[in-house]
């Protein structure tokens, strides 16, 4: 433990004097546990500042606990079991029961006190990624403090001097532990709820794996070949939609802990970079996109007026980050006539299918054999066939009437008449000639 000298001098005058006179000691804080991988509700402050909490697609935010003035969570570190999508269950190092970790979410201003308690075999630290904090809690093994060993906790403690959107992630034996899974999010809301007020703020963090398929456990050598790109390690068909209700203001924040950078694109709207994990974007500063590029180690936050219902893609913009574990020694086949080929083979291998002639879409429709414990490459079945993809792939769903706290699947979107397209054959219809919807044309904020 810091003495108060060293406390003075490392906060710089930023910690809540009195703080450490209220707090007690009352034991560890409980650690919560997570054994389902469906998004959580969001977690309303019982304690403390008020604010309006996020929701982590696929995850679940991190209960804490008053001690006088100082918020305190309990982070464990442990392998986990953690179902990729139905059918695919990877062994992951996280925190709590899930990778990724929990969604770790406070004020500005507040004082939190984190104990890490390491279940690992090896030591591990936790890094507090773009935190401005005292140098020994920024959880750089043999750098910031020694590495936490296997079956002890240790404290890390320091004062929330600015409100955005912050990860965590080891910072020891860092390539093994990041590739087995460990990393979350951590959200610091402005002390100020008036400031950049949001309906629903949903965060997301790309992750990715290299899990052979019929295998269990990541390679941890690989360097950027990974075969499973996540959003909270979770892959398309099961990431859960982003349920918004129409006219909400929403803010999407993706962080980037993968070994490459990532264009994340939503259909049907235009927004603004409202954030990055350096502080928030002024309003003058901003400018629109309908892609937004992550970099590696890096975040970035937009923000949108949800006025256009419907079921609107969003998804990485690399096409091999929206498919399933990949082979990538798979030969092109278009063009190719494997009809006398296809005899021959099916003579010893009665069961054998010809593939790739036309194109790869018909993987999308068939039901292959896999290997136990895997997702096929091109999956998802949509209200009009199938969706042909995998990976870093989601259904943002904008609906009237949604509740407030009411993130369910609302079903698929049903296209008003007149505005889907359709097979011409050889007439049009009277509708055709103007069929945006009006709001398109109003309702924007400025
Ligand atoms: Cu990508």
């Amino acid at each position: 433990m810091m003495n108060r000298r060293q406390l003075l001098t490392a906060g710089a005058g930023l910690m809540a004097t009195g703080a450490m006179a209220k707090s007690q000691n009352m034991g560890l804080p409980e650690a919560a546990i997570m054994d389902s991988p469906s998004t959580q509700a969001p977690l309303r402050p019982q304690s403390g500042p008020d604010y309006n909490p996020v929701v982590t697609l696929n995850g679940w935010t991190l209960p804490y606990r008053m001690n006088g003035n100082i918020k305190e969570f309990h982070l464990i570190a442990e392998p986990v079991e953690r179902e990729l999508a139905d059918g695919m269950t990877a062994y992951l190092w996280g925190y709590n029961g899930q990778s990724t970790g929990p969604t770790i979410e406070a004020v500005e201003g507040d004082r939190v006190r984190i104990y890490v308690t390491n279940k690992l075999p090896e030591h591990t630290t936790v890094h507090w990624h773009g935190m401005i904090l005292p140098s020994g809690m920024d959880g750089v093994g043999g750098l910031s403090h020694p590495g936490i060993p296997p079956g002890k906790t240790f404290v890390y403690e320091f004062d929330l001097v600015k409100s955005g959107t912050f990860m965590y992630h080891p910072h020891a034996d860092e390539m093994v532990q990041m590739a087995m899974g460990m990393m979350g999010m951590f959200i610091v809301h402005p002390k100020d709820p008036a400031f950049m007020p949001v309906d629903r703020d949903f965060c997301i963090m790309l992750n990715a794996f290299d899990i052979d398929p019929g295998t269990y456990i990541p390679r941890v050598m690989t360097m950027t070949e990974f075969n499973l790109w996540t959003w909270n390690s979770r892959v398309f068909p099961d990431i859960d939609p982003l349920v918004v209700n129409h006219g909400d203001r929403v803010r999407v924040r993706v962080g980037n802990l993968t070994m490459t950078n990532h264009p994340i694109h939503m259909h049907g709207y235009d927004f603004e970079v409202t954030c990055t994990d350096g502080g928030w974007v002024p309003p003058e500063a901003r400018w629109p996109e309908v892609s937004i590029d992550i970099p590696v180690g890096a975040m970035r936050a937009y923000e949108f007026d949800a006025v256009h219902p419907g079921d609107w893609a969003i998804h990485c913009h690399k096409s091999h980050h929206t498919m399933n574990a990949m082979g990538h020694d798979v030969p092109n086949f278009i063009g190719a006539d494997k009809r006398a080929l296809t005899g021959m083979i099916r003579k010893h291998q009665p069961e054998y299918m010809p593939m790739g002639s036309n194109g790869m879409a018909e993987m999308g429709m068939m039901e292959m054999e896999l290997p136990d414990n895997t997702v096929p490459m091109m999956t998802g079945w949509g209200p009009h066939g199938p969706i042909e993809m995998g990976g870093m792939f989601s259904v943002v769903k904008v609906r009237e009437g949604i509740g407030a706290d009411d993130y369910s699947d609302p079903g698929w979107y049903e296209n008003p008449p007149g505005t889907e397209a359709y097979e011409w054959t050889g007439e049009l219809p009277e509708f055709s000639s103007n069929n945006n919807p009006k709001t398109v044309l109003t309702n924007r904020k400025a």
